[in-house]
């Protein structure tokens, strides 16, 4: 099913009036009034009409997860931007749930260039870009200004050239959040309980270690296969953020979690190399400015949400665990030997100067 957002047609900016876009943002905030009430609105596109080269394109942007939550959220506001910037002349197509194909998939679907565009999580990408495995080390971040420091930064401006490369072109952040253990057995509160328990986790061997660490039985999963498997009882758990979790209605079939904020994964921005080397340059700098745009506010929607939808979750007869400072140094020390079998793949000083960003 193709979703596509008719709300502003291409309109052209430079005519709009304060009144056209104080409608435009009155329709959209109700549009989106039912799917989650709350969401901060989607703001008025900002900048110039972009000069073009005079040709259309079409950007399909596909995501894993579902129309409900902050990623796509953020993918409407990417599209407003970048149709009304181009004046009509880039329409962007959006896709949600994995329809166009689960993270890996879309990724290979860009380097082949059969789709234009995807934002996965980081993890799945570490076979192609080792570098990105310093995302996946337990409580290495802990605050969502210190993600925001590093992405934004250095760290994550090195890393987007890294990830300019095999067909892909890297142009921001966003983010999918610190990760929530989630299962179908039993509360959890420290890594005894995890004896055994079947954890889904993404395709990617820190989270396999993770896991293993903590004695549960990991299985390394698509996320597009993850509801069905937990609805059969082919896992008995899985760990995402809680808006991730409430999106793709987890809930449903696990009756309880745990708030262990284990891990913290980002969204890459990613374009097809082939479809971005068609681009004349004012294109590309334009695709880059909505892409940090959409990254910043996506970012707002996702922790602004985060508290809500928590309570939603407990509301709608979630068991949630929240852990003590002290249940929570349990679990770190128990993964200390995670660093010690990581740290000189991922390389010492990069988790040293992301320790030494937090400590600021
Ligand atoms: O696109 O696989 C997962 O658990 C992630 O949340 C997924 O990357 C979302």
């Amino acid at each position: 099913m193709t979703i596509t957002r008719y709300a502003t047609p291409s309109f052209p900016l430079r005519i709009i009036t304060a009144s056209i876009g104080a409608l435009a943002l009155t329709l959209a905030t109700l549009s989106t009034a039912q799917a989650a009430a709350e969401m901060p609105p989607i703001p008025e596109v900002t900048g110039d009409v972009v000069e073009g080269d005079g040709n259309d394109y079409t950007i399909k942007f596909s995501i894993g997860t579902t129309q409900s939550g902050a990623q796509y959220r953020g993918l409407e506001y990417f599209e407003d931007i970048v149709e009304a910037r181009s004046d009509g002349h880039i329409q962007v197509e959006l896709f949600h749930s994995a329809q166009l194909g689960d993270d890996l998939q879309a990724v290979s679907a860009l380097q082949s260039g059969t789709l234009e565009m995807t934002a996965p999580s980081t993890s799945p990408l570490v076979n192609m870009f080792p570098q990105f495995a310093v995302f996946d080390l337990p409580f290495l971040f802990p605050t969502p200004e210190v993600a925001d420091e590093v992405l934004d930064g250095e760290i994550g401006d090195s890393m987007l050239g890294i990830a300019s490369s095999n067909g892909l072109v890297a142009i921001g952040w966003a983010e999918n959040g610190y990760r929530q253990l989630t299962n179908s057995q039993a509360a959890v509160d420290s890594p005894d309980d995890l004896d055994g328990l079947k954890v889904r986790t993404m395709q990617n061997p820190i989270h396999l270690d993770i896991w293993r660490t903590l004695g549960a039985n990991p299985t390394p999963m698509s996320f597009a296969e993850l509801f069905t498997a937990l609805e059969q009882g082919v896992v008995d758990g899985q760990e995402n953020p809680w808006i991730t979790i409430q999106s793709s209605r987890f809930n449903e079939v696990q009756g309880y979690a745990s708030e262990t904020n284990h891990v913290y994964t980002p969204f890459i921005t990613l374009v097809s190399e082939r479809f971005w080397n068609k681009l004349p340059e004012s294109y590309q700098q334009m695709l880059v400015e909505a892409a940090q745009q959409m990254g910043d506010y996506e970012r707002e929607v996702s922790r602004s949400l985060n508290d809500q939808i928590k309570q939603e979750l407990i509301d709608e007869g979630m068991q949630i665990t929240e852990l003590t400072p002290e249940q929570v140094t349990t679990f770190q020390e128990s993964l200390a030997p995670v660093y010690d079998n990581w740290r000189d793949q991922v390389g010492g000083e990069l988790i040293d100067s992301i320790r030494a960003t937090s400590a600021q």
